[in-house]
Order: C-alpha cells, then structure tokens, then sequence
C-alpha cells in the first residue's frame, strides 16, 4: 500500500475524481485554490444521490443489501437493498416535491437511526436540497437555532425514539423548537412507535400518509444535475464560541474524498460488511455510514439502538449475525465494553472481523489493545483516524497492511493531505499545534453566513495553514500522536462541546451570577465537564440547585452538554484584569498542581474551591 502514499497528489485526486463518481459532465479542472477558500471538480456536473443509489441499480447491483437496519426492539429488522433504498428514495423525494421543496429549499432533519433517516437525506440530495441533520439528543433550543439559522422551511422528524426501551418524544421537541422559529412551513412526521403526538393542521402531514399514492418509478422522478460546489448540507458543530457553526459541505469534493478514504482506509473487499456504529446526526454518520459507503455500493449495518439493550451483548449478537468484517467505532464505546468485560462478546461468533476502526478522540493504548485482543481476536489491524466535522474526511490513518501499528498513533497523513505540528511562532517543531497545509477535497467551504468567523477561526493565526486546534506530536517515523484540543472545545465520549456554550446555557439560569466551565479526565467518556457556579444573591449550592442547573442545560443544549459536576463557589479565580483562570479550573477539575498561581487577584479563593470541588458531586 505504501505506494499509495508516494502518488502525485493531483494525479490521485484526478483518478479518483473519475473512479469513484459518475458524472453527468466531467469535470474540467481539479481544484483551484484562492486561499482559504478551495473549489474542487470545477465544470463538473453530478448529484450524490445518484451515485450512492440509481448507479448501482442500474450496474445490475440492486439485489445487493445496502442497509442491514436494526431496530432497537429485539427482531425488528429490515434488509434493504439498494433497489429497494431506490423506490424508497423516489417515493420520499416525490413526497417532498409535494410539499414544495425543490433545489435550494433547506431542510432540517431531526430523526432517530431509522432507515428514513438516510432516506431523507438522499432524497433532499436528489432534489438539490441542502439539509441539516440535527443529532436526536438536542433539545428544542438547539434544534431551534440551526432551523433558524439555516433558515429551513421544511422539518423532517418521527413521532418518538425508541432509546433503552423507553421512547424519546421527538416531535413534541419539534413542536417546541418550530413554535420558536417559525420559518418552518411543514413538518414530515415519520411514524416509528405510534405513541401520541399533536398535529398542526396544513402545517404537519404524516410521512405515510403524505406518500400513500405518491409515484415510486426513479424513471420520472430524475436526480437534478447539481454544480461540483453545490452546497450538500450543513453540519453544525461546536466551537469557541456559544454559537454553533454551519460547516458547509459541498456535493463533488466531498463525496469524492469520503468514498476515496472509506475504500483505502477500511481496504473494502467484495464480501465487505461494514458497520460503523455512530450516530447520523454527527458528522461520522454523514461520511461514513451514509454518503461514503453507499457511494461505494457496499453493504453495511444500521443499527438503531444502543449497546446495552436489551443486553450487552447485542453489538456482538448483530456482528455474529451479519458476519461484519469491518466494525468503525469511538473509544468510549470501547472503554464502556472494557468496562463490562470480555465476557458479552465472547458469547459471540466474531471471527468474521477483519479490521477496526476508531474515531472521535484520543484512544488510550489499553482501549486499543482490548478492542484488538477481544473483538478483532488479536489480529485485526486496528485503525485510528483522525478528522473533524470541518475536514469532511478521515485525514490521518495507518492504512491498513501498510506496516507496524503503533497502538495510540493515528499514524500518517493520508494521500495529498500536508499535515504539520507549529510552535507559537509558527515554526515547526516535534510537539505543537496541529495544522493542514494544502486543500483537500472534502474541506469545509466556509461557515454558513459567516464568512469573517471562517477566516478568524481557520485561518488567522497561522495565516496560509488551517489550524485544527488540536495538539499533536510527530515521531521519528513521521507517525502522528494526537494530544487533544488545545483550545476551549470539550470532548466527551467523542462529543464535541465548547465550554462558552455550556457556560451560556448556565448564566442564563435566572439564580446564576457567574459560571465557568472546564473538562476534567474520565476513564470512560474521555473527558467530563465541569462546572463552578456562583449564584446570585451570595446564594449557597444545593442538591436541587444542581438538579435545577443540569435540567436547563439539557433545556439549552441537550443532555449531552449535561455538567458531570458542579462546584459551587461565592467567587471564581480572576486575574487582576478580571479574567477567569480557566487553566487553574483545569487543574483543579483534574486535581493535577496548581501551576502558576501569582496572577491571582485574590489566592484565597482557590483553596476555597478546591475544597469544594473535592466535596462536589
Ligand atoms: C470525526 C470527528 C473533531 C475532534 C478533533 C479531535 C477529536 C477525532 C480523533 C480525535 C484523537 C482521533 N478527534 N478523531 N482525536 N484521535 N482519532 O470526530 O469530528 O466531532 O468534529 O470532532 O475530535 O479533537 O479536533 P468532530
């Protein structure tokens, strides 16, 4: 494999632009590169639902699975081919276009890991429809904010969510978040438990009854001929700041670089069956359970539910049962199965594995070594990658087959992908700030109507290198290790937080004065958020005022941005200027040394709080 690496960049990108997607024209120029801003497949013409579904039916492939879907209930279960993902392609795009969405309508797509949830989205791709898929787990707020933001007409949602045998009710989170942003016109509710939700007449129509007597014949209901920069979706994602970004994703550079790195990276063979078990709504469903796979025509499994239900071992009942030879997953899954123990999987035929994967956030070499030894059987080659919402694709991976794997390493930059570690100066050096030095073809085009934010975020402090803000070491062998994010964005369990946002949605608490929030290690979730909370009025913490903040948070953001602690504190470390010490935050949450600590306005006050974060829950 190692001569995949030493290829002209262009030539590869050129071959691949040509292997991996069919054009309806062809596409003039590779790439042309007006820094920040690159433009990739220039004249070419293509639409990406085209190449993830019809072209393979066409190629006489549609018997093939494309999905093997597992719904949450035990046996609820769907095998879809690609001529049948076809039909139900058509017949959501046909439901669509009833409701009026044509190229350029935005849509918002706020579903569980249904089969319509691909669906949806390759229908809107069809149509030249750009959406936003909206994780299941935000609250009404956030939903809000990206409806609103996006400015979508049209919302995708289901009654309710199976989760761990309970449901989740979706719709009336829709309900709430399209009564505060009202750009909404109509809502397709998707019927998946049939528990109770309210309707607004002309307002929402019900997916199976809306495409009850709608056509399914892919012969009248082509796939718009869409420009290479057509914007595909957006994806929000957190930063350093309270407000989410956009990222915009265009159709041909994307679809060609996610495709391209799901057949090198994950060596794709005939026989593959591929399971990569994260969730839609972030971007590693996006690239590598939806448009990636199904580009590349393979089969791979869809999985509803969580690993513990109805018991631990369901993950490896369904590997044992589809035989998957390529499973792609998050440490902290992994930690959470170390956690239980080997014994669930080793109920389990699992011998039809042949590769992992890993994505999301640093994996310790412990993780690295379970997930080798007890679901890949000690021989597996297991393979981290590196990227982000932003990079579009995996842009730093061992490939597989390409020699040793060094456990913790994300090992080399993929083809065409310059990758460099910089002091503060801007110098190279072994350990620094990572950055990317050349574009590529599923880059981020920018920030969805904030252009000025693009080039502060991305390009201003290293101006000509797109900084990552992650840390990262380069070893004698050019292998890559990554250090976190050295900037204010949280990981938990591969979830990317900002800190600022999570502070935001606690001040707006009406009873809190001040909050600051910092990430301490967790065994499991990778990091874990803390918060240090001072209440207005001289207020002293309780346990209802902690169950009082993490409820609003949810309310703001989602369980996920949940605080794991809370630390109540009459004040909170500030320089002389009046700046809050997030580093000293840092230590304590992580109960490592204190660090310089002369900056302090007032020293007494971190004795104070270390005493309390050491009482907190
Ligand atoms: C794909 C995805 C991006 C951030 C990224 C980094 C962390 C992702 C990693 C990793 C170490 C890996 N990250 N993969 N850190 N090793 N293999 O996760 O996108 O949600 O945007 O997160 O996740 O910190 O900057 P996204």
């Amino acid at each position: 494999m190692s001569a995949l690496w030493d290829q002209d960049p262009d030539e590869f990108w050129t071959r691949e632009g040509r292997a991996r997607v069919d054009w309806f024209t062809p596409f003039h120029t590779l790439r042309e590169w007006d820094p920040p801003y690159a433009k990739w497949y220039l004249g070419g013409r293509l639409n990406a639902c085209y190449n993830c579904v019809d072209r393979h039916v066409e190629a006489g492939h549609g018997e093939r699975v494309a999905y093997h879907w597992e719904g949450e209930p035990v046996g609820d279960r769907l095998a879809l081919t690609y001529a049948e993902l076809q039909r139900r392609v058509v017949r959501f795009t046909n439901t669509l276009k009833k409701l009026g969405v044509g190229r350029g309508t935005n849509v918002a797509i706020y579903l569980g890991m249904v089969p319509e949830l691909p669906i949806a989205m390759l229908a809107c791709a069809r149509l030249g429809a750009p959406h936003t898929v909206v994780f299941g787990g935000f609250s009404a707020d956030a939903l809000a904010s990206r409806i609103d933001d996006m400015g979508c007409q049209v919302l995708v949602t289901q009654d309710e969510a199976w989760r761990r045998g309970r449901t989740v009710p979706l719709k009336a989170v829709a309900d709430k978040a399209m009564a505060a942003a009202p750009g909404v016109r109509r809502c397709v509710v998707v019927r998946r438990t049939d528990g109770p939700v309210s309707m607004t007449p002309g307002r929402d129509v019900w997916y199976h009854e809306a495409s009850a007597h709608v056509d399914e014949d892919p012969a009248n209901c082509p796939c718009e001929p869409l420009d290479a920069e057509a914007l595909l979706f957006l994806m929000y994602t957190s930063g350093t700041t309270a407000k989410p970004k956009g990222i915009v994703h265009t159709t041909a550079g994307y679809l060609v670089g996610v495709a391209t790195t799901h057949r090198y990276v994950f060596d794709l063979q005939p026989d593959t069956v591929y399971w990569c078990a994260a969730d839609i709504g972030w971007i590693t469903g996006h690239s590598y359970i939806v448009y990636g796979p199904l580009c590349n025509g393979v089969t791979s499994v869809l999985y509803e539910g969580t690993p513990d239900f109805p018991d631990r071992d369901r993950w490896w009942d369904i590997v044992e049962r589809h035989g998957v030879t390529v499973l792609y997953t998050a440490p902290t899954a992994i930690r959470t199965h170390m956690k239980w123990g080997p014994e669930f999987a080793a109920r389990h035929d699992l011998s039809s594995i042949r590769l992992l994967g890993s994505v999301g956030e640093p994996i310790n070499p412990e993780a690295w070594s379970w997930y080798r030894t007890h679901i890949g059987a000690g021989r597996a080659p297991v393979v981290d990658t590196w990227w982000q919402t932003e990079t579009g694709m995996i842009m730093i991976s061992p490939l597989p087959g390409s020699g040793t794997l060094k456990p913790g390493s994300v090992g080399r930059p993929f083809v065409g992908v310059e990758a460099a570690t910089l002091d503060s100066q801007g110098r190279p050096v072994a350990n620094g700030q990572l950055v990317l030095d050349r574009p590529w073809p599923a880059m981020l085009r920018g920030i969805h109507g904030d252009p000025q934010r693009y080039v502060d975020t991305y390009w201003s402090k290293y101006p000509g290198h797109y900084l990552t803000g992650d840390g990262a070491r380069i070893d004698e062998d050019g292998d890559f290790w990554l250090l976190g994010r050295l900037d204010d964005v949280m990981n938990v369990s591969g979830h990317r937080i900002s800190t600022i946002e999570v502070e935001s949605a606690l001040v707006d608490d009406r009873s809190v004065a001040e909050a600051a929030v910092c990430a301490r290690p967790d065994p499991r979730t990778g990091q874990a958020i803390v918060a240090y909370v001072t209440l207005k009025g001289g207020r002293e913490g309780s346990p209802d005022a902690v169950d009082e903040l993490r409820q609003h948070v949810a309310d703001k953001i989602g369980k996920l941005a949940v605080p794991a602690n809370i630390v109540f504190t009459p004040e909170l470390p500030k320089t002389r200027s009046g700046k809050i010490m997030r580093r000293l935050l840092r230590d304590i949450a992580s109960e490592g040394s204190l660090g310089d600590t002369t900056t302090l306005a007032d020293p007494s006050v971190v004795e104070e709080i270390r005493a309390r974060a050491a009482a907190s829950v």
